[in-house]
C-alpha cells in the first residue's frame, strides 16, 4: 500500500519537516514537508539521502557486548534482554559503590533529552550534559548575560532584513534549509549580505561585500564598528535611551578602538569598516549582525558574541522587523506546551555537576546544558569525585570533544561505557555495549516544540517499520530504568503513548497532525511592542553593562588582546575547521551516498605559504599539533588567509565496520586543544597551532 508519511528528517540535529513516501512498506521518496513555508518541499543532501542512510547495512543491527579489548572491534551479538540486563546490573553496582553522580549521560539535544534528563535525575545523578557547550555555549551565555535569555529563545527574521552581516556563519554550506531559502529569498528581493571569513567559501561568493579577515580578530572588528557608529551618532538613538544598560561605558570603551588601529588588526580597510556602519545604519532596524552559529572558536568567545548582539542592538534590530526576535511559546496564545517527563518530582539532588556548572568554579554556562569538555578532565583528576559509567546517546563524546587522545586515557578509567546510536561511530566502537536506535525513519519521536514568531508543533512520525533489531531511545531508557527500580517515572509503553501522554492539555491530539504534519498554535506572527520589552534581566534592560558578569567577577568590557601568534610563524598555522554541505559532523560519512560525493577531507593552506614549504596541491602532509598529529591531503589555493589552514570536521574514522569511512581523510579533534573560554563555556576549537610538514 502507498502512503505519505509527514515527519521530521534527522540527518542532522536541524529537523527539517518532511514527507516520506512509502511504497510497500519501504521509503520510496523523501521530500521536504509543501505544506511548511521556507521549506516548499526542498531538502538539503544530507537530507536527501535519508534512504540511503537508511539501507545501509555497516551500521549495528542488533545489541551488542564487547568481547576484546576496548576499540577492538570485538563483539558479540546479544538480545536485548541480554544487553539491558548487562548495563542494568553495572549500572547498579556502580550506583551503589559511588552514588548516581558516578554515571553521566552525554547526548546531542534532540526531542527525547527530556527522557533521558528524566533517567539521571531519577538516578539521582546531576550529570546530563548536551552538545550545546561544544556548539555554542558562550553564545548562550552571551545572551543570558544581555537579555535575560539564552540563545535558544532567540530567533532572525531573514525574511524581512535588509542588510545581514555573517561573521564565519557559512550559511549556504552549513545548512538550515529553512534559513537557506528564506534569505535567498530576501536577497532576491534587494537585502544585502556582508560575509566575514578568513576562509572564501560558498556563502562568501554569494555575499555583497566580502571580507579577509585575519583569523581570530572579529572582536576588534565590532569594536572599531562600534567606534563608528558612536562617533558618527549613527545608532538608533531611541531604542539606545530606552533599552540599553550601560551605553556610556561602551562610548567611552570603544574610543580608542579606531577602524585605522582594527585595519592592522583585522586586515580590512578603515574606510571599508566606516562604509559598513554607515551603510547599515541607514536600512536599521531591519538589519542582522548574525550571532550563531558555532561559536566555540576562542578562549574570549563570550566577548566577541557579546559584540556581535550590542551591535544589534545599537541598530535597534532586537525584536524588530528584519532583525532579531525572541521566540514566542504556546502562552503568547494562550496555549499549553508539550508535556516532559522532567516535570515529575525527583529526588533531591545535591552534589555539583562534574564540571562544576552552576558553582563558583564556573558560574556562568547553562547548567541545563553543562560543559562537556570538562569531561576528560573531570574523569583523569576524579574532581569533584570518580564518574565510572558513561552513556553516549546520539553524540560521539571521542570525535566531538577536542584531544582525541586525552579523551581515550579519560575513556579507560571508566567502568562502563554504553552508546545508544545507529551508527559504528568512534564512540560507539570504542564502548562496552552498544545499544542500537532505530533510525529516524523507523520511529515515531517525542514531539517537536517550536517557539517561534508563530508557536507550533511537529511530529517525527515512523514512515516504516524497523530494519533491524533496534528500538526506539525512549524505550531503551525505560526498560533499562525498569531494571533499575526507577521504572515508574516512564508512564507508557509504546512511543504512541508516550506523545499521547506529551499532548495530554495542550487541546491537540494525535490526529490533528495528521494533515499537514504540524499543529499551530495560532494564525499570526506575534512581534512585541518596541515600547514594552521584557528583558529578564536585573535592570530590565539591554546589559551591556552585565550585572550576571560582574557579580561573578568577570569584567563586561575587558580591554582587547590580540591573539596570540605561533611560536615559529613561518611553519605554523592557526588550525580553524568547519562544515561542509555534504556532511553532518561525524555522522554521515558512511552514507554510501555522501561518502560518494566526499569521501575525505583535505587541508586548505594558503598558496605563498605551501610554496615556501615545498608544498603542491594534492600532497600528502603531515599535520601537528601539541597534543596530536595525522595525514592529509593539501588543497593549495590563494582562498584562505595565509595565518589559518582549514579542514572539515568529521573525518578519519576509527570504526573498522563503517569501511567506507574507516580511515579516511583525518580528525580535526586529534589535534585541536582541548582548551575553553572560561566565562561562557564553549570549547576554544581555534586556539590550536599546527606544524604541516609533506611527507
Ligand atoms: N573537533 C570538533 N568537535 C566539534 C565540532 C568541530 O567542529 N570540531 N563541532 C561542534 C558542534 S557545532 C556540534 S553541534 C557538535 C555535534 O556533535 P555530535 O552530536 O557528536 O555530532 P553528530 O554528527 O551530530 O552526531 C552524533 C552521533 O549521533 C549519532 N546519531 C545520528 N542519528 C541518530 C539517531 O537517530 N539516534 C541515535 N541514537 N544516534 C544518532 C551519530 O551516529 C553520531 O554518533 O560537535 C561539536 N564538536
Ligand atoms: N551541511 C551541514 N550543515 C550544518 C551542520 C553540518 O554538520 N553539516 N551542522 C549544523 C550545526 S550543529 C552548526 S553549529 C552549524 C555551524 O554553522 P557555521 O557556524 O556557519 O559553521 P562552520 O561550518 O563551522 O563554519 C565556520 C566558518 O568560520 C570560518 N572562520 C574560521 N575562523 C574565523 C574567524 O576568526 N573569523 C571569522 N569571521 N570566521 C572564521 C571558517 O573558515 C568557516 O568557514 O551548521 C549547521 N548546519
Ligand atoms: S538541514 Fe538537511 S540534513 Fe538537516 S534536517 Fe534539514 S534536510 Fe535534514
Ligand atoms: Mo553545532
Amino acid at each position: 500500500m502507498d502512503k505519505d508519511v509527514f515527519s521530521l528528517c534527522f540527518m542532522c540535529s536541524v529537523r527539517c519537516p518532511i514527507k516520506v513516501g512509502v511504497k510497500d512498506g519501504h521509503v520510496d521518496w523523501i521530500q521536504g514537508n509543501p505544506h511548511v513555508a521556507g521549506i516548499n518541499g526542498s531538502l538539503c543532501p544530507r537530507g536527501s539521502a535519508g534512504k540511503s542512510m537508511l539501507l545501509d547495512d555497516q551500521r549495528p543491527q542488533t545489541p551488542l557486548i564487547r568481547v576484546g579489548d576496548r576499540g577492538s572491534g570485538n563483539w558479540r551479538k546479544a538480545t536485548w534482554d541480554e544487553a539491558l540486563d548487562y548495563v542494568a546490573s553495572r549500572l547498579k553496582e556502580i550506583r551503589e559503590t559511588h552514588g548516581g553522580q558516578a554515571i553521566a549521560l552525554g547526548e546531542r539535544a534532540q526531542l527525547s533529552t527530556h527522557v533521558s534528563k528524566a533517567f539521571l535525575k531519577a538516578l539521582g545523578s546531576p550529570n546530563h550534559f548536551t552538545h550545546d557547550a561544544l556548539c555554542k555555549g558562550s553564545m548562550n551565555t552571551a545572551c543570558r548575560s544581555m537579555f535575560g535569555y539564552t540563545d535558544g529563545q532567540m530567533g532572525i527574521n531573514y525574511a524581512n532584513t535588509r542588510h545581514i552581516v555573517l561573521y564565519g556563519r557559512n550559511i549556504f554550506e552549513s545548512i538550515n534549509v529553512k534559513e537557506v531559502n528564506t534569505l535567498m529569498d530576501a536577497l532576491e528581493k534587494g537585502a544585502k549580505l556582508t560575509y566575514i571569513d578568513p576562509r572564501v567559501n560558498v556563502t562568501a561568493g554569494k555575499a555583497h561585500r566580502y571580507w579577509m579577515i585575519r583569523p581570530g580578530t572579529d572582536l576588534a572588528l565590532n569594536y572599531a564598528l562600534m567606534n563608528v557608529i558612536v562617533k558618527e551618532r549613527l545608532y538608533d538613538a531611541a531604542y539606545v535611551d530606552k533599552w540599553v544598560h550601560g551605553f556610556n561605558v561602551v562610548q567611552d570603551f570603544v574610543k580608542e578602538y579606531t577602524p585605522e588601529w582594527a585595519e592592522k588588526e583585522t586586515g580590512i580597510p578603515a574606510g571599508e569598516i566606516k562604509a559598513l556602519a554607515r551603510e547599515i545604519s541607514n536600512v536599521k532596524p531591519g538589519v542582522i549582525f548574525h550571532y550563531g552559529y558555532r561559536c566555540a572558536s576562542h578562549r574570549n568567545e563570550i566577548y566577541i558574541r557579546r559584540s556581535i548582539l550590542m551591535l544589534n542592538a545599537l541598530m535597534g534590530s532586537v525584536e524588530a522587523k528584519g532583525g532579531i526576535f525572541f521566540k514566542k511559546g504556546p502562552g503568547a496564545e494562550g496555549g499549553k506546551p508539550a508535556r516532559k517527563l522532567t516535570e515529575q518530582v525527583f529526588p533531591e539532588i545535591t552534589v555539583p555537576r562534574f564540571d562544576k556548572v552552576g558553582t563558583p568554579d564556573f558560574p556562568l554556562p547553562d547548567p541545563a546544558h553543562g560543559v562537556p569538555q570538562i569531561l576528560p578532565y573531570a574523569i583523569l583528576n576524579e574532581d569533584p569525585y570518580p564518574i565510572k559509567a558513561l552513556i553516549n546517546y546520539r553524540l560521539d563524546t571521542l570525535m566531538s570533544i577536542a584531544d582525541t587522545n586525552n579523551t581515550k586515557r579519560a575513556l579507560d578509567k571508566l567502568d562502563l561505557i554504553v552508546s545508544i546510536d545507529i551508527n559504528y561511530s568512534d564512540i560507539a566502537w570504542y564502548s562496552d555495549v552498544i545499544l542500537p536506535e532505530s533510525t529516524y525513519l523507523e520511529r515515531t519521536d517525542c514531539i517537536q516544540q517550536m517557539n517561534g514568531l508563530k508557536p507550533m508543533m511537529f511530529l517525527r512520525e515512523k514512515a516504516v517499520e524497523p530494519r533491524h533489531d533496534t528500538l526506539e531511545g525512549p524505550i531503551i531508557l525505560k526498560r533499562l530504568g525498569e531494571r533499575l527500580g526507577i521504572g515508574d517515572y516512564f508512564p507508557y509503553e509504546t512511543m504512541d503513548e508516550l506523545v499521547d501522554w506529551q499532548l495530554e492539555g495542550t487541546g491537540f491530539t494525535r490526529a490533528d497532525f495528521a494533515e499537514k504534519g504540524f499543529v499551530s498554535y495560532g494564525k499570526s506572527q506575534i512581534f512585541w511592542d518596541r515600547n514594552d520589552l521584557p528583558f529578564k534581566t536585573p535592570s530590565g534592560k539591554i546589559e551591556f553593562k552585565s550585572s550576571l558578569l560582574e557579580d561573578a567577577g568577570f569584567p563586561s568590557f575587558p580591554p582587547y588582546e590580540s591573539p596570540s601568534v605561533p611560536a615559529e610563524p613561518d611553519k605554523q598555522f592557526r588550525l580553524v575547521v568547519g562544515r561542509t554541505a555534504l556532511h553532518t559532523h561525524i555522522s554521515t560519512q558512511n552514507v554510501p551516498y555522501l561518502n560518494e560525493l566526499m569521501s575525505e577531507n583535505v587541508l586548505w593552506i594558503n598558496k605563498e605559504k605551501a610554496s615556501d614549504l615545498k608544498i603542491q596541491d594534492g600532497t600528502m602532509v603531515e599535520v601537528a599539533s601539541s597534543c596530536g598529529k595525522g595525514r592529509i591531503e593539501a588543497f593549495v589555493t590563494d582562498l584562505i588567509h595565509p595565518e589559518a589552514v582549514f579542514m572539515a570536521h568529521g573525518f578519519g574514522h576509527e570504526a573498522k565496520k563503517a569501511a567506507r569511512s574507516y580511515n579516511r581523510g583525518l580528525s580535526d579533534a586529534v589535534l585541536q586543544e582541548n582548551v575553553y573560554d572560561k566565562v561562557g563555556g564553549s570549547p576554544a576549537f581555534h586556539d590550536t597551532f599546527v606544524t604541516v610538514t609533506p611527507v
